[in-house]
């Protein structure tokens, strides 16, 4: 099923869409609690990828981390806008999660992986597609995404330390929804205000004929590639491998 005339609309003009209830509460609930103890054993075993002055944590390499994580990888409520924007062969780059605890400030704009290594004028075409999947409320207080609408459409990157721009906007939406945006939007996570952990969930994915960030055809754990449907097995990266006849002979 692909997605409606007015949703390509939006992320064609604007450059980003908010996809409702993809997530249950219970859903909400276990993920919310894996994350928060994986990023515990993480910050405790020395591993923790921290940011924003250690407000900030990645977990990362979400789909060695336990079975329940795959089911992001091919989400049938989400696979449409991937593949509107990125074409039916698409990628993950990867599966990973943010979670901003009280006290971090608003950091600079950036836009996604290689996007910011290019020379402008930027591609006109989407060539990154980053995905939040909500495991609280958003909110302009705790930490909800900020983002520029349509600056896709300036083709250029902001300006490094870039903090605010003034056609920012500040997420608000529901938790188990999905922030969906071209990796060319100017966005950063916000600063948290409250007094709880603000949480997603992050599947980024890109065109099939870009490197992708984590190497899932040498890392996937075995069990995790048999577990894989065919096009889970296509999303992790292995059918857009170089031929086997292009290697070489001798
Ligand atoms: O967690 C957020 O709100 C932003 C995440 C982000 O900037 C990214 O994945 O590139």
């Amino acid at each position: 099923m692909g997605i409606s005339t007015e949703q390509q609309q939006q992320l064609d003009e604007l450059g980003y869409t908010v996809i409702p209830d993809v997530l249950s509460e219970t859903e909400i609930m276990v993920y919310r609690k894996r994350l928060l103890k994986l990023a515990k054993l993480e910050q405790e075993d020395k591993t923790a990828n921290m940011h924003t002055e250690n407000k900030g944590q990645l977990v990362r390499w979400l789909v060695n981390k336990g079975e329940l994580f795959e089911k992001l990888v091919a989400h049938p409520k989400v696979v449409p806008y991937f593949e509107y924007m990125l074409g039916p062969d698409y990628i993950l780059s990867t599966l990973t999660s943010n979670i901003i605890s009280p006290e971090a400030k608003d950091g600079p704009y950036h836009i996604d992986n290689a996007l910011g290594q290019m020379p402008e004028p930027l591609p006109s075409f989407p060539m990154f597609v980053n995905s939040l999947w909500l495991l609280n409320d958003f909110t302009p207080e705790n930490g909800g995404t900020r983002f520029v609408p349509a600056s896709h459409r300036r083709l250029k990157k902001p300006s490094p330390n870039l903090i605010y721009d003034p056609e920012e906007v500040r997420l608000t939406a529901k938790k188990g929804s999905v922030f969906l945006f071209n990796g060319a939007i100017w966005h950063a996570a916000g600063g948290n205000k409250t007094t709880e952990p603000r949480i997603a969930l992050i599947c980024f994915c890109c065109r099939s004929f870009i490197k992708q960030m984590f190497d899932f055809v040498h890392y996937l754990k075995p069990e995790v590639v048999d577990r894989a449907t065919p096009e889970m097995y296509r999303i992790y990266g292995f059918d857009s491998q170089p031929m086997p006849t292009d290697t070489p002979k001798d």
